[in-house]
């Protein structure tokens, strides 16, 4: 018999690679989406859904509480991968009431007498480690303060590791650090880059504007990291992961990288764009700087984070040990992915642009 999974925010970049991932496997899935959520993979969704009998899609009212307890009685699920995303805000108005907490999902869990069948998955965060400069995170990282939008994960990320140890269930957290795609959300700067430079070769946008050039991050491509969370799922008992390349590559490089793939020179432009750290900038007139040919990248202050920290040291080599895992995808391979699906989509825009 299939097994089955249940995935929550089956909306989003994760939760569409990991369906496509477990329905290839043979799995049925389940996924829950929140109505008002605007999906970042809605044609993936729709694919999925005509195509795979055993793919079902729950959903449930915005500020709505969803019965987990009843869904849970019906599918009797073999694993849990809980990729609520809403945890990111759910300090603020009535989403602590509708996210799906670690809380919520383990106490139904066990309200339903599956604690000792059903695994769980918790997506957690780097974010959550409070990042200082200078820390090396592993799995031993031990938590600072963290930003407030993210209380809400550290709560359940100790809630899964508290559920482990005092009711021996099958739960663990992947502490996942940024990763990519070319269905990651706008909002992130990856794709606002490969988005915005391809507007741009099509005449559709005329400058790129950013913040931190300088900043460093560690990007891996999100299709690699649903595999290292299956794999977490699989293991003779249950723990906790770092999921990271270990490279760390700046705003600046992404940018370039891309550029070289459409073919494009850049012109960066920003007072202070070539200091180290955090850039105090200033937009200086687009127009003046200008010359034909060239693509601007300008240093907008709006875009500058009020603190950032760069300095920090990435350590997933738990994950290669205990998992045999290691990202199939380099960063040029995923900037590569990324700039060609916007291309084509740019493309179209441009076309329906010109001839209505
Ligand atoms: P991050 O991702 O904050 O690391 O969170 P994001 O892509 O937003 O920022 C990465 C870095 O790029 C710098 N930056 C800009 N960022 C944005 N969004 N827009 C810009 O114009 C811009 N210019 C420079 C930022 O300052 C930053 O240093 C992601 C999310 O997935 C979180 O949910 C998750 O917890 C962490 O990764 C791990």
């Amino acid at each position: 018999m299939s097994k089955v999974a249940l995935i929550t925010d089956i909306a989003g970049q994760d939760g569409s690679y990991l369906t496509e991932l477990l329905l290839k496997k043979g799995y049925t899935v389940h996924g829950i989406i929140q109505h008002g959520r605007v999906p970042d993979t809605e044609s993936v969704c729709d694919d999925l859904q005509a195509n795979n009998p055993d793919f079902y899609i729950h959903h449930y009212g915005w500020g709505e509480i969803f019965d987990l307890g009843k869904l849970l009685a019906l599918i009797r699920p073999d694993e849990i991968y809980n990729l609520d995303i809403t945890s990111e805000t759910a300090t603020h108005s009535t989403l602590p009431v509708a996210r799906i907490s670690a809380l919520r999902m383990l106490e139904a869990i066990r309200s339903q007498g599956l604690e000792h069948t059903t695994r769980y998955y918790h997506a957690s965060s780097s974010a959550l480690c409070g990042l200082v400069n200078g820390m090396t995170i592993n799995e031993m990282v031990t938590f600072n303060l963290p930003p407030s939008d993210t209380v809400a994960r550290v709560s359940d990320f100790w809630t899964a590791v508290n559920y482990r140890e005092t009711f021996g269930m099958y739960a663990c957290n992947g502490i996942l650090f940024n990763h990519e795609s070319p269905r990651r959300s706008e909002s992130f700067v990856t794709r606002k880059i490969t988005r915005g430079l391809a507007n741009i070769t099509q005449g559709l946008e005329k400058c790129l504007y950013l913040g931190n050039l300088n900043a460093l991050r560690d990007w891996g491509h999100a299709r690699d990291y649903v595999k290292m969370q299956w794999l977490m799922l699989q293991q003779d008992k249950p723990e906790d992961f770092v999921i990271a390349t270990g490279v760390q590559f700046t705003v600046r490089q992404f940018v370039t990288f891309a550029a070289l793939e459409l073919g494009i020179k850049l012109r960066f432009v920003g007072k202070g764009i070539e200091e180290k750290g955090v850039i105090a900038a200033i937009i200086s007139p687009v127009a003046a700087a200008l010359k034909v040919g060239d693509v601007i990248v300008a240093v907008d202050p709006r875009y500058i984070r009020p603190s950032e920290v760069s300095k920090v040291s990435v350590n997933p080599s738990k994950a290669r040990r205990q998992l045999g895992w290691a990202p199939e995808t380099s960063l040029q391979d995923l900037v590569i992915e990324m700039v060609q699906a916007d291309l084509a989509s740019a493309k179209k825009r441009a076309r329906l642009k010109l001839y209505g």
